[in-house]
């Protein structure tokens, strides 16, 4: 465990920059999601019966833009509470709702890839290795809370 305070700031100081750009950095983050795993299509409500990423779907978009803030906002709180905690939900309701899904571990390493690519094309010049350490760091410890609690529901 242990989040440090130069990754916390890391983490905040990019998402204050990618945040001026939710609706392209969603849908660019949802399309890799889909380039490295096409399968993934299938699991997600908003895209059956269709072929498009929904781009213009308002719910499409609060999903994205969810994921995002969430796997930003419990590591600002990691170091705060020293565990997990995310904001407008619970653990419980993730794990539930990606159980039901169909959703396996190796699922996430997947989105934590189009997790860290989104992150490395939006910030640019601004990139560091460091940085990328921070969000994955970020977003393991919030794919493990969410796996245990699937665990503990299965
Ligand atoms: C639903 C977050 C990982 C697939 C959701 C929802 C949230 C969320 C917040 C509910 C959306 C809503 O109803 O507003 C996260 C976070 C993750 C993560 C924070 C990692 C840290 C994954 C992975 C997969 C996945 C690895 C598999 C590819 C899904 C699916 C739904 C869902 C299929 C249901 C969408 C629907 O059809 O309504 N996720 N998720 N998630 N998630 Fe994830
Ligand atoms: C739900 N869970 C993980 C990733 C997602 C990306 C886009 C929309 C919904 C999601």
């Amino acid at each position: 465990m242990g989040f440090s305070e130069k990754q916390e700031s890391l983490v905040k100081e990019s998402w204050e920059v990618m945040k001026q750009n939710v609706p392209e950095l969603s849908l660019r983050f949802f399309t890799l999601i889909l380039e490295i795993a096409p399968a993934a299509k299938n699991m997600f409500s908003f895209l059956q019966n269709t072929d498009e990423i929904p781009q213009n779907n308002p719910k499409f978009k609060a999903h994205a833009v969810k994921v995002f803030k969430m796997t930003c906002e419990s590591a600002i709180q990691l170091r705060e509470r020293e565990k997990v905690v995310v904001a407008d939900t619970t653990l419980k309701w993730l794990g539930a709702i990606h159980l039901q899904k169909g959703v396996i571990n190796p699922h996430f390493e997947v989105v934590k890839e189009a997790l860290l690519r989104t992150v490395k094309e939006a910030m640019g010049d601004k990139w560091s290795e460091e940085m990328n350490g921070a969000w994955a760091q970020a977003y393991d410890l919030l794919a493990i809370a969410i796996q245990d609690e699937m665990k503990a529901e299965a």
